[in-house]
């Protein structure tokens, strides 16, 4: 008994000071998010070192984003610069990024396949080699995700192989940086983080009732003044075209595209606050009026325009839906936004026009859609755009009426599932959740996780269904602790659904491989929630 004690702790300290302080455990046993479609441990071992070369086979345009992030990755936690070695077939302590457009890998997917002496990652597109590189991120050692070094000479990775690929190709996060604004940085942060779950599109809400976020140059006021504030009064903030041009080459180096919005006809107050053209006549609610000075800010009159508004209702406003000069307007903004988006979607909106007719909505939505198209772009709106007639190309965002997905299904456009019951992030985990709101439900993280998107909505198949995404709404979020709070852990689960076949979820196993990944989280600092279901 003494004597296998003693093995034991010698194993333990041999372990410790060959490996650092984790122990190694086979590649099958590990907690990865999302669960990949296959994984096979063999019980070995890869070390990486700084001797370990890289070699890369392939030459599409974006492999380089996907090799230099893992470069960058290793340099900054273990402070070793890997070389690159132009021999193809070097296996010997080498790590393989191989191109192959004929190896029948789907788009996005990837194979990872670990021995004692190379690591081959293989992909038939970039995104695919970018995948599995997060996905060798989360089988290294945990302190790779320290951010700095810390002196280990060795890191171990353990054998086997995983071949992986995505049940959907659009699985997105969406973040609100109109009720409260957040800066370059800030949405660069959290492009790295959700690229770590193969999240790869960004919806950005540029405009509501309490701040207009982007620079349109035809229509000046629209930031200097529609920009200004935010919930609560604090002082708002926009991008100019070329920080969101940042913003979206960024997110591309993430193999992450943006997908921008610009809220209409309803959530339209800032734009009313800043050309009293565009307002047929609406009053700002009481509980958050903010007068504009035109005259401190060099500015003419306007006694049309609207007061900005800080509260957080919601369905007040509209622009004035009959007039040329709001579709003149609809063009110029999409026109300038089609302009710096290089990915396929404008988001218009549409949501909550409670004060626009029936009669006036279905006609202005079709044609933003109609523009939207004229400019070379597709389409997204929330549920009640399939009030409309909806191009094929159109998407309609499911977050509240079946009906209107199934209207929009119906009319043979695509549906993105985000269902404002289990994937909006800015609802409150239980009743005692301090930041958030609970309109539509109180998300816990199994909530957040036990749903399935073809069984939501009744008569709406897979094939109608593009992806998921999990919206942030930020009337109550203010900075970058309060947004990781409302996000993590419940980010993980939209990323497993939209990335896991249905077949292969489940809470017990998400939950114990959550369990595991909170101790990433703990080191790299994210203000996560920690729920009493994660026990
Ligand atoms: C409803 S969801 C909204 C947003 C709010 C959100 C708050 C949707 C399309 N519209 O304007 O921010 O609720 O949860």
């Amino acid at each position: 008994m003494i004597f296998r004690k003693l093995l034991l702790i010698i194993n333990i300290i041999f372990v410790n000071v060959a490996y650092g302080s984790e122990p190694i455990v086979n590649l099958d046993q590990h907690a990865i998010i999302p669960q990949p479609r296959s994984v096979i441990g063999k019980g070995g071992t890869f070390q990486i070192d700084n001797k370990t070369k890289i070699v890369v086979d392939g030459n599409e345009e974006r492999i380089d984003y996907a090799v230099g992030f893992f470069q960058q990755l290793i340099k900054r936690s273990t402070g070793f610069t890997l070389q690159r070695s132009s021999d193809k077939r070097a296996r010997n302590n080498v790590i393989y990024f191989k191109i192959d457009a004929s190896s029948g890998i789907p788009v996005d997917g990837y194979t990872l396949d670990i021995d004692d002496n190379h690591i081959n990652i293989i992909a038939s597109t970039s995104s695919g080699l970018f995948n599995g590189v997060q996905t060798l991120r989360q089988i290294m050692p945990s302190d790779i995700e320290r951010g700095k070094t810390s002196g280990k000479k060795k890191w171990v990775i353990p054998t086997g192989t995983i071949e992986d690929a995505p049940e959907y190709g659009y699985r997105g996060a969406m973040l609100d940086v109109a009720r409260h604004f957040f800066s370059v940085e800030d949405v660069k942060h959290f492009i790295d983080q959700i690229a770590k779950y193969k999240i790869n599109k960004l919806h950005l809400h540029l405009s509501d009732d309490q701040g207009w976020r982007i620079e349109i140059k035809s229509w000046p006021l629209l930031t200097t003044v529609g920009g200004a504030t935010a919930v609560g009064g604090g002082k708002g903030g926009f991008y100019t075209q070329e920080e969101y041009k940042d913003i979206v080459a960024y997110a591309q180096t993430r193999f992450i595209t943006i997908i921008p919005e610009i809220d209409m006809p309803g959530h339209t107050n800032s734009a009313l606050a800043a050309y009293g053209i565009l307002n047929p006549g609406i009053t700002v609610p009481e509980d958050g009026i903010q007068k504009v000075d035109r005259r401190a800010m060099g500015i003419k009159d306007d006694e049309d325009a609207t007061h900005l508004y800080t509260g957080m209702k919601v369905g007040f406003s509209t622009l004035d839906t009959k007039k040329d000069i709001t579709y003149q307007f609809v063009e110029d903004v999409i026109r300038e936004l089609s302009a710096i988006t290089p990915g396929p979607y404008i988001h218009i909106g549409g949501d909550e026009s409670h004060v626009t007719n029936m009669e006036d909505y279905i006609p202005f939505i079709e044609r933003a859609q109609h523009i939207v198209g004229k400019f070379g772009k597709k389409t997204i709106g929330w549920d009640e755009v399939a009030h409309a007639r909806l191009e094929p190309s159109s998407v309609a965002q499911y977050w509240a009426k079946s009906e209107n997905a199934r209207k929009a299904a119906d009319q043979g456009a695509q549906i993105l599932m985000s269902p404002s019951t289990n994937a909006y992030l800015d609802m409150q985990y239980d009743t005692t959740t301090q930041l958030g709101l609970h309109w539509a439900a109180y998300i816990e993280i199994d909530d957040a996780y036990n749903w399935e998107p073809t069984t939501l909505v009744e008569g709406i198949s897979k094939e109608q269904i593009i992806g998921v995404e999990a919206p942030l709404w930020t009337e109550t979020i203010t900075n970058r602790e309060e947004l990781e709070y409302m996000v993590f852990p419940r980010i993980t689960a939209i990323a497993e659904i939209g990335w896991t076949k249905t077949s292969l979820r489940n809470w017990e196993s998400y939950k114990t491989r959550l369990i595991q990944h909170t101790k990433r989280w703990d080191i790299m600092g994210i203000n996560y929630y920690k729920s009493p279901r994660l026990q």
